[in-house]
């Protein structure tokens, strides 16, 4: 009798945990359901969103290259002749004109040598799941009134070498004013290799060629990360370790975000003391719909203190252009920080 009492509890028990399972399962389904919906809405509201592939502006001191030359980081820069050859410079062309952006472009001086001279971007890979189109846009300040000699860009990838522009044959680029100019430039035919991108100064007397905010951008093909600050936390915080700050960096999109660098710092003016706490990192890998907790590094001596606080969090990357950032006020008691109020 007792057990059957005792089976017929279990089974009351089971049931009851079943129903809750059920109940938990089909809210967390339903809510599911109505994120991605939700996170499809903001996709189409918002589109395809450009990924940036390469970014070259040739604000970095050169350094040698795989043979010695000097060259933007990770570029390559070849040398055929004994002429000008390319080097950052800080004004363009024959009468000092500013770079297009930041304080340095790169550039080939204007002589009568036979000139034959490449700068060579890192290699690019153009992924087939990852693109749906991919353009090169860059700006330059050169004209080709003189006509001895231009300025080629040239893709190559494995087995090919196709020159996609000729300075000479644009005649966007032949009357004055000499001056900065963009170059748009489709590469989505080359989707699914991998390429480099040159440009070469073929031959003699032309006029200074200056290159200057080059891009490479591609269209992706999936729904976009979206970063967003979550809740912010003071409660973490022992006798021993002092405040801790603890923030909640959440990839609410669908799409994977690398490199999410983050930054956390809490201020404020205790009597005897300036709060001054900071935490900051970088998030390798933040998955879609995925949330990772960061904190500060702690401030033992804050233990005794009682201060008002503020804080801010952080949140970006550098891929598709997206950051979030989080205002706070917080009251710190010994190791805690209370009433934290976003502002
Ligand atoms: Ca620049
Ligand atoms: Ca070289």
């Amino acid at each position: 009798m007792k057990n059957i009492l005792c089976r017929n509890k279990i089974l009351k028990e089971a049931g009851v945990l079943l129903i809750a399972a059920v109940m938990i399962l089909s809210t967390g389904m339903a809510m599911a359901g109505s994120r991605i919906e939700n996170m499809e809405k903001i996709f189409n509201d918002i589109g395809p969103r450009s990924i940036i592939l390469l970014e070259e502006g040739f604000e970095d001191p050169w350094v040698p290259d795989s043979d010695g030359d000097l060259a933007p980081p990770d570029w390559e820069v070849d040398i055929f002749n004994l002429g000008y050859n390319w080097h950052p410079v800080t004004e363009v062309g024959p009468n000092g004109d500013p770079v297009y952006e930041g304080t340095y472009a790169a550039q080939v001086d204007r002589d009568s040598s036979d000139k034959d001279e490449w700068l060579t971007t890192p290699e690019i890979e153009l992924s087939e799941t990852m693109y749906s189109s991919v353009s090169l846009n860059f700006w330059a300040h050169s004209m080709t009134l003189l006509t001895d000699g231009t300025v080629k860009v040239v893709i190559k990838g494995d087995g090919f070498e196709d020159v996609i522009w000729d300075m000479i044959e644009d005649e966007v680029w032949i009357p004055p004013p000499l001056e900065w100019k963009e170059k748009i430039l489709d590469l989505t035919s080359y989707i699914g290799g991998t390429i480099t991108i040159s440009w070469q100064y073929d031959g003699g007397m032309c006029y200074n060629f200056a290159l200057d905010g080059v891009a490479v951008l591609g269209n992706s093909t999936g729904p976009p990360p979206v970063l967003e600050i979550g809740e912010i936390k003071g409660n973490e915080g022992t006798l021993l370790t002092g405040a801790i700050v603890s923030a909640e960096i959440k990839n609410v999109g669908l799409g994977d975000a690398t490199d999410v660098e983050w930054s956390i710092s809490v201020t404020g003016n205790a009597i005897l003391k300036t709060i001054n706490m900071t935490g900051n990192g970088t998030i390798a890998e933040l998955f879609g719909s995925g949330l990772e907790i960061v904190r500060t590094d702690t401030e033992p001596a804050t233990y005794a203190l009682i201060s008002k606080v503020d804080i801010n969090v952080t949140a970006s990357e550098n891929i598709y252009r997206l950051s979030d950032s989080k205002n706070a006020t917080g009251l710190l008691i010994g190791w805690k920080i209370f009433f934290i109020n976003e502002v």
